[in-house]
């Protein structure tokens, strides 16, 4: 996030605030060639501040994003804490950004995997209509933190080592079991849920229907981890309301959508991939077929950096979209 509001020109920002628990008070952070101090985040720190970007996840947001807001702050927060909230809006620009109309001073961005699928696949949805997605997911570690990534480097280097890996941390920290990432796939990202799935999946199927703002969509989710740094990958199998549609409808479409590239040629094998995203904010689509059985089935592939795109552009887009229609009352 600060790497790009540093190079950010649509904000005019005055000045930033960069807050975090007691532990990392102190430390410094550069911003533009000056030297920020980095304070502790308290209800009192957000007086005066116009837009609130959150990142500490969910605790820290369910108990701090209220007091924000009520000192005048608009929140973004980045955390699952308040998606599913119908009192707050769940955005992502390209798809509903008039939702934004209706914040009560919190605004979620939200979950990685969604955010990049139904960026994809709304202007399909916009032109043909969509019934039914069934996504699998390839996810890289680093949506899961630090952590995560130092587990799967080190493994990595253990096995190749011949040594005992010793996985400590993924798939869900708080979990009974731990399993390797390295060199393995492990379908399962946070908790499982009552019905079997997990709340990675859940998230993306809820969330899917409440930001395209229809919950008669039929959406089912199967999310994997991979041992890929950044960049998450998406299987996605999706019902239009028109079939027969050639793959040409289909590319001249998505070619034209905001924030999309199309990467389609299998006679040069350009498709989309997961470290070809890195660093970049669009979401890359390829590998688009028809569905061999059904003629209103499509299957699309469907990569985009997860940090990005899928948390920190997102958030900054939305605080765009404020600027954009006029939503940020400066405050204090
Ligand atoms: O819903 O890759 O924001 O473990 C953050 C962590 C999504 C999954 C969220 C991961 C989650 C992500």
């Amino acid at each position: 996030m600060l790497h790009l509001l540093e190079n950010d020109t649509v904000l005019p920002i005055k000045q930033l605030k960069v807050l975090a628990s007691k532990r990392s008070a102190g430390k410094q952070v550069e911003f533009r060639g000056t030297s920020v101090t980095v304070e502790e985040a308290l209800p009192e720190s957000f007086k005066g501040v116009d837009i609130a970007l959150f990142s500490a996840g969910g605790a820290v947001s369910k108990e701090l994003a209220p007091e924000a807001a009520k000192h005048g702050a608009i929140v973004i927060d980045n955390t699952s804490a308040f998606r599913m909230d119908p009192e707050v809006p769940l955005v992502v620009p390209e798809v509903n950004e008039q939702a934004l109309f209706d914040h009560n001073g919190i605004i979620a961005n939200p979950n990685c995997s969604t955010i990049q699928m139904v960026a994809a696949l709304q202007p399909l949805r916009e032109k043909f209509g969509l019934s039914r997605i069934i996504v699998s997911t390839y996810q890289a570690v680093s949506g899961a933190g630090m952590t995560a990534i130092e587990e799967m480097k080190r493994e990595s280097q253990a096995a190749l080592n011949g040594e005992p890996v010793n996985p400590s941390f993924l798939p869900v920290k708080s979990g009974e079991k731990h399993y390797q990432i390295a060199f393995n796939a492990i379908p399962q990202i946070d908790k499982f849920q009552d019905n079997r799935y997990t709340f990675e999946e859940m998230k993306m199927i809820n969330e899917t229907r409440k930001i395209m703002g229809d919950a008669s969509i039929k959406v089912a989710a199967t999310c994997v981890r991979l041992p890929v740094h950044s960049g998450h990958a998406e299987s996605v199998y999706v019902e239009l309301g028109k079939a027969d549609l050639s793959v040409e409808e289909i590319l001249n479409v998505l070619s034209e959508a905001p924030g999309v590239i199309v990467e389609d040629d299998p006679a040069t094998q350009t498709y989309p991939m997961p470290i070809n995203s890195v660093g970049k904010t669009d979401v890359f689509v390829g590998r688009v077929r028809r569905d061999l059985d059904v003629a209103s089935g499509y299957h699309l592939w469907i990569v985009s950096d997860n940090l990005l795109k899928g948390a920190a552009w997102n958030s900054i887009q939305i605080a765009h979209s404020l600027i954009k229609l006029g939503l940020i009352k400066t405050n204090g």
